[in-house]
């Protein structure tokens, strides 16, 4: 994809699996969808999630609706579904497979990978990244081990040492802070409960869509 054109589908970036929802994750995401996120991940993790069939069926599910709308659909971490399902991307963290295997693997498919240091930045992106996930932003109680705040430090870090790749923040996200990610350069955010534990998750994706724009 396009390096313009992934910057836009990066602007609201939704992740989530079935242990992040109040409700039906199908559910969940055509909310989120109707609320206008532009990018979606499942990230199927944590307590009780989901494996094997039961997990690739949701995978499916999800990802039928994504095609339905127009809405990329990545896979967090499990090259394997990614390949079966012909997702249109893969997410993976520093503890995950090695970005450039995975690269070879994928092929042209997006490739995002998180990246808590200058370093990992720039590893990721000799492997062969497309986007880069910065972060956390803020605290956050949806991954148990996150890695100490940053704020938007290594975001600023990034763009003052000249780099374009796509960027998009990640950590404790919602409307009411989202807009200094933008600031600081970032692309886009992403995030999981702002809208997963949202009532409405449709409003809540509405106001995210206003304060990153
Ligand atoms: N990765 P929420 S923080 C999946 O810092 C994930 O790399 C992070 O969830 C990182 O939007 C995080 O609910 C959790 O805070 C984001």
């Amino acid at each position: 994809m396009e390096s313009s054109i992934l910057r836009q589908k990066l602007n609201l970036y939704f992740i989530m699996g079935s242990t992040n929802c109040l409700k039906e994750p199908e559910d969940v995401l055509l909310q989120a969808i109707k609320g206008g996120i532009t990018m979606f991940q499942y990230r199927e993790k944590g307590k009780n999630a989901r494996a094997g069939m039961d997990k690739r069926e949701l995978a499916r599910s999800l990802q039928k609706i994504c095609a339905l709308h127009a809405v990329p659909f990545i896979v967090n971490d499990d090259i394997d579904l990614a390949v079966e399902l012909d997702a249109d991307g893969v997410h993976i963290g520093q503890d995950d497979a090695d970005a450039g295997e995975v690269r070879k693997r994928i092929g042209s498919r997006i490739l995002g990978v998180s990246a808590h240091t200058m370093a990992e930045v720039k590893k990721a992106m000799k492997d062969g990244a497309d986007y880069i996930g910065a972060g956390p932003i803020y605290p956050t109680a949806t991954k148990e081990d996150a890695e100490p705040v940053k704020g938007t430090l290594l975001i600023e870090e990034i763009r003052k040492a000249g780099i374009t790749i796509p960027i998009v923040g990640i950590g404790g996200i919602t409307s009411a802070n989202a807009r200094a990610v933008k600031d600081a350069g970032g692309d886009g955010v992403s995030v999981i409960s702002a809208i997963s534990l949202s009532e409405d998750p449709c409003r809540a994706a509405e106001e995210l869509l206003k304060s990153v724009h």
